[in-house]
């Protein structure tokens, strides 16, 4: 019994580092707050383990020692200043030691000043609305259209043959590599919640607020998230892509997409 539960959870992590889309902890990220983040996560789960491996170990042991067939008498007193004062001040510390570098990292993380980027991010039910500040684009990201498509009753398209089912997008939110942005968030009916794991970025889009949060990413790639505060029906079919590329291929990406709002301009 205990060998086939072993294996199984073997077999579990295993398959965890197999395929990369399961996987059982948070992701590492690509910014050095996600990183950070990560570190963190670990350290407090480090902590936990510890802490319960010490309290389930005396307990384990005293219930042993201490049973009742090896004749053990009962304790008698029924209060202890001491103990009380141990078991508190214990806690307190280890939270105290815990909050330091979560507070370092904090401050970190809502440090906004000096971006290279701003964009201001609004939510709609049920699709995203990017508006890059000084560049002059704005557009809106809608669930792609296989998707779209594959999600309708009885469309008789099999969703596992849509790549990126229910998490890709017509117009990604795209971002130069090693550029501080700075996303600027808020929502045009009810809360939503942008959330991106390989950022470790997941802040609350709120009618009537403006929320603020930055990331700067260390490697190109394609980042997926969605939405994380459940905003109506459509809740889960308005995800998030974040294309991190180059700077060059950045600049030529909002060229071509001023020439496209020019054209769209004349032709109006
Ligand atoms: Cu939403």
């Amino acid at each position: 019994m205990i060998r086939k539960s072993f294996c199984g959870l073997l077999g579990l992590v295993m398959a965890s580092a197999a395929n990369a889309e399961w996987a059982l902890n948070m992701p590492k990220g690509v910014t050095d707050l996600s990183a950070e983040t990560y570190d963190l996560h670990m350290m407090v789960f480090w902590w936990c383990v510890a802490i319960g491996i010490v309290v389930f170990g005396v307990m384990i042991i005293s219930l042993f020692k201490h049973r009742k067939s090896k004749g053990a008498e009962p304790a008698t007193f029924t209060h202890s200043t001491a103990a009380e004062v141990i078991w508190t001040a214990i806690p307190v510390v280890i939270l105290l030691i815990m909050s330091v570098p979560a507070a370092e990292t904090m401050i970190k993380l809502e440090d906004t000043r000096d971006p290279d980027l701003s964009v201001v991010i609004t939510a709609y039910q049920w699709k995203w609305h990017y508006k890059y500040q000084d560049e002059g684009i704005e557009f809106y990201s809608s669930l792609a259209r296989p998707s779209v498509d594959a999600r309708r009753k009885q469309s008789g398209v099999d969703v596992n043959g849509v790549d990126n089912y229910l998490l890709d997008v017509d117009n990604a939110l795209v971002v130069p590599k090693g550029a501080k942005v700075r996303l600027l968030m808020t929502s045009n009916d009810v809360i939503h919640s942008w959330w991106v794991p390989e950022l470790a970025i997941k802040k609350d889009a709120i009618p009537g607020i403006v929320n603020e949060t930055w990331f700067k990413a260390n490697e190109v790639g394609t980042y997926r998230g969605q939405c994380a505060e459940l905003c109506g029906k459509d809740h889960g079919y308005m995800p998030i892509v974040v294309e991190v590329v180059e700077p060059e291929a950045f600049q030529a990406w909002v060229d071509t997409r001023k020439d496209d709002g020019a054209k769209v301009a004349s032709a109006q």
